[in-house]
Parts: C-alpha cells; sequence; structure tokens
C-alpha cells in the first residue's frame, strides 16, 4: 500500500499538492501524518529517508520526496488519471506552470502562509508578493482561456498543475476574498474548493488542534 508521509493538514501547503494528485489519481494509500515542529518531528520525518521535509511517498521499496517529483511519480503509477495533458505542448506548458510554483513565488508564500483556520480578508502584501500574486492570477487566467472548453481547470481537466496550485487557492480564501473584481480567479478557486478531496482536506485541517506561531502571525 502506498503510503504518505504528510505534515500538518493546516498549515503543510507542500503536504497538500502530492496528497491532492494521490486523491484525484483514485489511488489508495495511506497517510501518515506527523505534526511539524514537535520534539521527535525531524526525527519521524528523517526515518522515511528523502530530505527531513514532508511530503514524502513510500511505495514498497521506493522513496520519493519533493512534493512535485512525488505528483510526477504518481501520474507515472495512475495513467489512467490522465493527471497530465496527453498532448505533448499542452503538457509541456503544464510542468512549466507546475514548476514555476515549485520554485518561484517564495514571495507570496512568506507573505500569505497556508492558514486554513484563518480567514482575514484584505491583507496587505508587500511589492513583491503584489507581483507574485499578480502573476499567479495572470497564468490562471491565460491557461484557462486557452483550455476553457475542456473544464474548469488550469488545463481544463484536472492536473499536476492545479495540484500545485491549490495551496495557492487557499491562501487567497484566507486573505483575499476581495478576489470578487477577479472573476476568473473567483472561478478557479470554487471549481477547486468543491473538489470533495479539497473538502475532505479542509474539514481534516480544521479539526486539527496544534498551533505553530511561526505560520500564525
Ligand atoms: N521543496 C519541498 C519543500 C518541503 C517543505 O518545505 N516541507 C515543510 C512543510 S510544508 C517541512 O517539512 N518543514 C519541516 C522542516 O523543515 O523541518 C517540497 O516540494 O516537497
Amino acid at each position: 500500500m502506498l503510503r504518505l508521509v504528510i505534515g500538518n493538514r493546516n498549515y503543510s501547503s507542500w503536504s497538500l499538492r502530492p496528497w491532492l494528485a494521490l486523491a484525484m489519481a483514485g489511488a489508495a494509500f495511506e497517510v501518515e501524518r506527523i505534526a511539524l515542529y514537535e520534539p521527535g518531528s525531524r526525527e519521524r520525518i528523517l526515518a522515511h529517508g528523502g530530505s527531513g521535509k514532508v511530503p514524502v511517498l513510500r511505495d514498497g521499496s521506493v522513496t520519493v520526496w519533493e512534493s512535485l517529483a512525488i505528483c510526477e511519480y504518481v501520474a507515472e503509477r495512475f495513467p489512467q488519471a490522465g493527471l497530465w495533458p496527453l498532448d505533448p505542448a499542452v503538457r509541456a506548458h503544464a510542468r512549466a506552470v507546475a514548476t514555476e510554483m515549485h520554485g518561484g513565488f517564495a514571495a507570496l508564500r512568506r507573505e500569505m502562509p497556508m492558514n486554513i483556520r484563518r480567514i482575514e480578508p484584505g491583507r496587505v502584501l508587500g511589492d513583491e508578493a503584489t507581483a507574485d500574486l499578480a502573476r499567479v492570477l495572470a497564468l490562471w487566467r491565460q491557461s484557462r482561456a486557452d483550455h476553457a472548453a475542456a473544464g474548469p481547470f488550469l488545463f481544463g481537466r484536472f492536473s499536476i498543475a492545479d495540484a500545485m496550485y491549490a495551496p495557492v487557492v487557499l491562501r487567497l480564501r484566507s486573505y483575499c476574498p476581495a478576489l470578487a473584481e477577479d472573476p476568473d480567479a473567483r472561478d478557479y478557486m470554487a471549481a477547486m474548493l468543491a473538489l470533495a478531496p479539497m473538502q475532505q482536506w479542509i474539514a481534516d485541517a480544521l479539526a486539527e488542534t496544534e498551533r505553530i506561531a511561526a505560520f500564525d502571525a
């Protein structure tokens, strides 16, 4: 049985991405949740191999770490789920969009940490985070416009690109309800938030009790 090691659902944005890919693939998998930044957390994570960070995927003798690498593994393990677009040119574009998220948007992630239980409308962002947000919204708008006929997600059908941006959807849900002025972003967020696995993740996050001060500021 596949086993995904994750952190706190309320805070661990990197954990959400491969969890959502697995859930959307319809995979049977177990979750091992390790509450982060507690005595022994790091040792427990390191016992699974990898870099000492979550998420980590265990599949028999195979260990995969790094959220995007895990998503790639899931896409290959469950090809029938179609987690990448079939067309090579569209797939390349989706990979570029997913990789831009994996390696970028540091200011946005710093100033809008994922914290599902927090609803704080109208957070004021600095210049870099504002630029990051504008870039994300432009990426969403263009991708969805190009593939609208195939569905409401970034490349029509749900793909790993959506899994990679799922935490941004939750960040905007927390801090930017004023997105009403951006109907495209609002529609995309609504499609993502309506997914049963997203609802499940949010409900499980809200049931958690740990508080991590650095992310609650
Ligand atoms: N680049 C990594 C980032 C993983 C990461 O930073 N995970 C955080 C939780 S969201 C973590 O494990 N923090 C605990 C620590 O650094 O000790 C990925 O994509 O998986």
